[in-house]
């Protein structure tokens, strides 16, 4: 069995748990803050036996798109022991999405 752990965006959350669930994939939402942006995102738990594996991430891969976001960066003025920071404008290309994939060695309901 695999855990895969899936960083998406908001915009493709919805869409892909719908997708994951009308093909009877186990999912569970996770409410996240990406550390760069410092902005909402969601992270998924699918896990799912080794047969299903390549049919799971064919879903992430195709419902999950990549995005330019305008992120504000801080920058420190005259060197970080100043305390003073400015911003600035950066573009960046934010997903589809960041998967992570581990092997279980076990999984139990009670
Ligand atoms: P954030 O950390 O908010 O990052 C959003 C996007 O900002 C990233 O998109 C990347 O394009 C850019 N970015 C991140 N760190 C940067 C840096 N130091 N300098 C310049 N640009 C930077 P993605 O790579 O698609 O990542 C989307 C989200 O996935 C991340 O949101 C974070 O929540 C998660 N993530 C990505 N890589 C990860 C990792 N190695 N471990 C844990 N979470 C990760």
């Amino acid at each position: 069995m695999k855990l895969i752990i899936t960083i998406v965006q908001d915009e493709d959350a919805g869409r892909l748990i719908g997708e994951l669930m009308d093909q009877n994939f186990g999912v569970t939402k996770l409410a996240t803050t990406g550390g760069f942006l410092k902005s909402g995102n969601t992270t998924l738990l699918i896990g799912i036996s080794e047969e299903r594996f390549d049919e799971c991430m064919a879903i992430i891969e195709k419902v999950c798109k990549s995005r330019r976001q305008i992120a504000t960066s801080p920058v420190s003025m005259s060197g970080a022991s100043s305390g003073m920071y400015t911003s600035y404008p950066i573009e960046v290309t934010v997903g589809g999405a960041t998967v992570f994939v581990l092997s279980v060695d076990q999984f139990v309901k009670f």
